[in-house]
């Protein structure tokens, strides 16, 4: 019997089929619901919710490379060595299983799996909801010595699955391109998948995956391609992380253990910074919200320590009590988790809530901790010693961190006096311009609709602090202008980095300074400022980036601010036949070149003006970053400059 055969004599085969339609269509209707946007990020996720299956089946122990390749026509493949999606007649839905994971909301891992399914992207939503979302999805499966290969449209099959040849190779290979009446970004970027492959190879040591962008083809004629490759997992990946700081131990410190059937994977070290650095991961999933796994690691890190350090002694002569932030300052750790059911929770579903993980991470963290103490006393020493450093320099700053935690001010009593308040009180409404320099700070204020707009000029450069201490930071007069001006305040002592930010007064805080390398210089600055200390600000949204003009172009009446040189360059195509010579080029270097007006046109009218909103992509690569930018080595931030300079300054 064909397969159009067997589901006529099934009988219920209408309405089966209708169910299906309503649950792709579900998706094709509001995408957003199934993976986020259909933006960018939802673009890439596409590939995430694809690649997740292959990892899946690697962890079940059935697959061990993973190689995705975006084509020529940015349609992306996904090849895996697993076992093949299974091809054979599924009963209850008439189809075959093939079609039935590719056409099935939620269908990717529910049956005969055998092991949990403990992967799946943040929304978990499988395949099908890939399928729905491409013009063009095309399955091949390599199984029992055949290849069958089966094609759809927008989550609908063409036809029955076809076995188009022989094989001695088993696997699955999935090819899709997104489609274009969903999807407003439809180009896929090499970075962002390479990231998210790094991080898949540090989270599954010995998985290979690799990545080759056919769009580009090299003068060779060869294409872009690199592979990840892990053998220890999360400990190469504290080095990765922490590959531009300084190490107080030189090992990390490796746990890989298994508490009440969770498997559990904790690598950390320590650096001269004063950071605290834990990147969390529940089945793959950076859990950037935290939640119960986390609080278990904290947990079992403090008493571990605390205890340790008594039994030694260390305690003895040191007058201060230590707290909870003392044991994680300058710590990088990566701790990840296999759950079975996760819960998510919080804003943007990242906080892991089930309780259960919260006292097995503890223990484990525990018992590997006690063990490697133990046995490393020189390590010990050093680590208890910079937990005491910690405490006592804590201590000394209790007084300037009371500076800022100073009541949100009511009625504008205590606002800075540089800030030229909004009148909205609303902050979803407001917003707050941070501008360089007191003069610019002048312009900006003539400039701006003084309803919802405020202006904070800030002096100069900021201090750097990647640099500095946390009291220093907090010591700092911009700095704590910043934090009354925004109108949040940092915790009480037990959790003193935690930012409150209920009485925040802006939702949207815009950093504006000079289109130049000084500029550019302050808002990376100010951005490691808002990571480091206000990083909920940026995950929620909050901060962004104005764009000044760099230029005013001028051809007899026709004038146009122009943003960058490609910009320039059609204005002079467009007005003046290409020739450079009949435009004139007014360039702006400063905020100050312009008058209230122009600001206000260019920069500041939300009907014209364009805000970048700052996100943190990855947090491993931001923090990354943010160290080399910002920190002491100078030949890796030459590098980074020089490898990113063709983005960064075409007009330096
Ligand atoms: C359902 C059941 C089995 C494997 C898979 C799905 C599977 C799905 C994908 C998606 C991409 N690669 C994949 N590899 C496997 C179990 C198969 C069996 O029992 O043999």
């Amino acid at each position: 019997m064909s397969e159009e055969e067997k589901k006529k004599a099934s009988g219920h085969y209408s309405a089966e089929n209708i169910q299906v339609l309503e649950g792709l269509e579900a998706v094709r209707k509001r995408p957003a619901m199934y993976i986020g946007d259909v933006s960018e990020k939802g673009l890439h996720h596409l590939v995430y919710e694809v690649l997740d299956n292959s990892i899946d089946e690697a962890l079940a122990g059935y697959c061990d490379e993973i190689h995705v390749v975006i084509n020529e026509d940015n349609s992306v493949t996904v090849i895996d060595n697993g076992r093949g999606i299974p091809v054979d007649w599924h009963e209850k839905e008439q189809k075959s299983a093939l079609e039935v994971v590719l056409t099935v909301l939620h269908a990717g891992g529910k049956f005969d799996k055998g092991t949990y399914k403990v992967s799946g992207g943040l929304h978990g939503v499988g395949v099908s909801c890939v399928n729905a979302l491409s013009v063009h999805l095309r399955a091949e499966i390599h199984r029992g010595g055949k290849t069958y290969v089966q094609e759809y449209s927008r989550g609908k099959a063409f036809a029955d699955v076809e076995i188009v040849g022989d094989t001695d190779k088993t696997g699955t290979i999935i090819t899709f391109k997104p489609d274009d009446t969903i999807f407003t970004v439809l180009e896929f970027r090499y970075d962002i998948l390479a990231t998210r492959l790094r991080e898949l190879a540090f989270l599954n040591a010995g998985i290979t995956l690799s990545l080759t962008d056919k769009r580009a083809p090299r003068e060779d004629g060869s294409f872009k391609t690199e592979r990840f490759y892990s053998e220890t997992g999360l400990e190469e990946f504290v080095r990765y992380i922490d590959k531009n700081k300084e190490s107080l131990i030189q090992d990390p410190i490796h746990i890989v253990t298994e508490k009440n059937g969770i498997p559990i994977e904790i690598a950390m070290t320590y650096n001269d910074t004063y950071n605290e650095n834990i990147f969390t991961y529940v089945n793959n999933i950076n859990t950037i919200e935290g939640g119960t796994h986390l609080t278990g690691f904290r947990r079992g890190l403090s008493r571990t320590l605390k205890k340790y350090a008594e039994d030694s002694k260390m305690l003895d002569k040191v007058k201060v009590e230590i707290s909870g932030d003392d044991f994680r300052e300058g710590i990088t750790a990566v701790l990840s988790v296999k759950v079975a059911e996760p819960q998510f929770e919080g804003q943007t579903k990242t906080k892991l809530g089930n309780t259960e993980v919260m006292g097995a991470v503890d223990q484990a963290t525990g018992e590997a901790l006690r063990y490697y103490l133990e046995e490393n006393p020189k390590e010990a020493k050093l680590i208890v010693e910079k937990v005491i450093l910690a405490a006592t320099a804590r201590h000394a700053a209790r007084k300037a961190r009371e500076m800022v935690q100073r009541k949100s001010p009511l009625s504008g009593a205590g606002l800075p006096g540089k800030l030229a308040d909004c009148s909205s009180k609303d902050p979803a409404l407001s917003e707050i311009f941070l501008v360089e320099g007191d003069s610019a700070g002048g312009t900006a204020k003539q400039g701006r609709d003084r309803v919802f707009q405020a202006i904070l000029p800030l002096r100069g450069k900021i201090l750097n602090v990647e640099k500095a201490m946390p009291y220093k930071v907090l010591e700092s007069e911009e700095i704590k202008n910043i934090y009354t001006a925004l109108g949040v305040t940092i915790g009480t002592e037990e959790d003193s980095k935690e930012l409150n930010i209920e009485k925040l007064r802006y939702h949207k805080i815009i950093l504006m300074t000079d289109a130049d390398v000084d500029g550019s210089h302050i808002d990376t600055l100010i951005l490691t400022f808002f990571f480091r200390y206000m990083r909920p600000l940026i995950e929620k949204g909050y901060v962004y980036i104005a764009t000044p003009p760099l230029y005013l172009c001028k051809r007899g009446k026709a004038e146009e601010y122009c943003y960058d040189e490609r910009q320039r360059r059609i204005f002079i195509d467009t007005y003046a036949d290409g020739n450079e010579n009949l435009v004139h080029t007014q360039r702006y270097k400063g905020l100050g070149e312009m008058n209230a007006e122009q600001l206000w046109e260019t920069t500041m009218n939300p009907a014209n003006r364009t805000l970048k909103q700052v996100t943190i992509e990855n947090m491993a690569d931001a923090d990354m970053i943010f160290t080399m930018l910002m920190g002491e080595e100078v030949a890796p931030r030459r590098e980074f400059i020089e490898e990113n300079a063709t983005y960064a300054n075409i007009d330096a």
